[in-house]
C-alpha cells in the first residue's frame, strides 16, 4: 500500500503529519500576549487564522516582565520573515508599543479587560507618540485584530484575499437572515 493513502485512513497517522507540516510553516502572524490569563481573548484571533488558513505562533512575553525576550523577539521578527505582530496585553499594557518600538512590521494591539473595564490598557496602547504607531483594536477585540491581520497579508497574496473576501461575504448573508427572522415578529403596528 503507497504510504500516502496509508495515511490518509489512519486518523492517528494524519494527525501527526499534520502536526508537523504545522511545525514545519513558517509563520506570517505572531500573537503575543502579556499573560496566559490573556488566552481566551487570543483564541478568538487564532480560529479566525486558522479558518483563513494563515499560519501563526502564538507565545506569552511581558515588557514589564520579561523585557529582555520581548526585545529580542521584536528584534528579530522581521527576518524570521513574520509579516504581522498581535500583541495583547491588560492593565499598564506597553508590550504592544514596546514591541513596535524594536520593528519595522505593523504592530496591531489589543487592550486586554483585566482591571478599569480595559480603560487602562486601552489608553496605554492607542495613545502612542507620533512616529511610532500601534493599530489598535477595541477592548478585548481578538477577532478584529486578526481581520486587520488577514487584510494586511491579503494585499500581496491573492488567494488570502478571495478567502477573505469569502468572509466578508458570509457576513453580509447573516444580515439577510436576521431581516427574514425579523419578518417573523409581528407587532400590531408593525408594517414590514
Ligand atoms: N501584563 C503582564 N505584564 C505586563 C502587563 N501589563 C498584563 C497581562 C494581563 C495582566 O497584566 O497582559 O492582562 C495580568 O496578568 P496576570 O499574569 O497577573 O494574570
Amino acid at each position: 500500500m503507497r504510504l500516502d493513502l496509508h495515511i490518509h485512513r489512519n486518523p492517528i497517522l494524519k494527525f501527526i503529519t499534520e502536526l508537523h507540516k504545522n511545525m514545519e510553516t513558517k509563520p506570517l502572524v505572531s500573537i503575543i500576549m502579556g499573560s496566559t490569563s490573556d488566552l481566551p481573548i487570543l483564541e478568538k484571533a487564532a480560529k479566525f487564522l486558522d479558518q483563513l488558513e494563515v499560519p501563526f505562533e502564538m507565545n506569552a512575553l511581558s515588557a514589564h516582565r520579561t523585557p529582555a525576550e520581548v526585545e529580542q523577539f521584536a528584534r528579530s521578527a522581521e527576518e524570521r520573515g513574520l509579516k504581522v505582530i498581535i500583541a495583547a496585553a491588560g492593565m499598564a499594557a506597553a508590550l504592544p508599543g514596546v514591541i513596535a518600538a524594536m520593528t519595522p512590521l505593523p504592530v496591531i494591539g489589543i487592550p486586554i479587560s483585566s482591571t478599569l473595564d480595559g480603560r487602562d490598557a486601552l489608553l496605554s496602547i492607542v495613545q502612542m507618540p507620533p512616529g511610532v504607531a500601534v493599530a489598535t483594536v477595541g477592548i478585548d477585540a481578538g477577532l478584529n485584530a486578526a481581520v486587520l491581520a488577514v487584510q494586511m497579508i491579503a494585499l500581496s497574496d491573492p488567494a488570502l484575499a478571495a478567502r477573505y473576501a469569502e468572509y466578508r461575504a458570509s457576513l453580509s448573508s447573516k444580515i439577510v437572515k436576521a431581516n427574514e427572522d425579523l419578518r417573523k415578529v409581528t407587532y400590531k403596528y408593525k408594517t414590514n
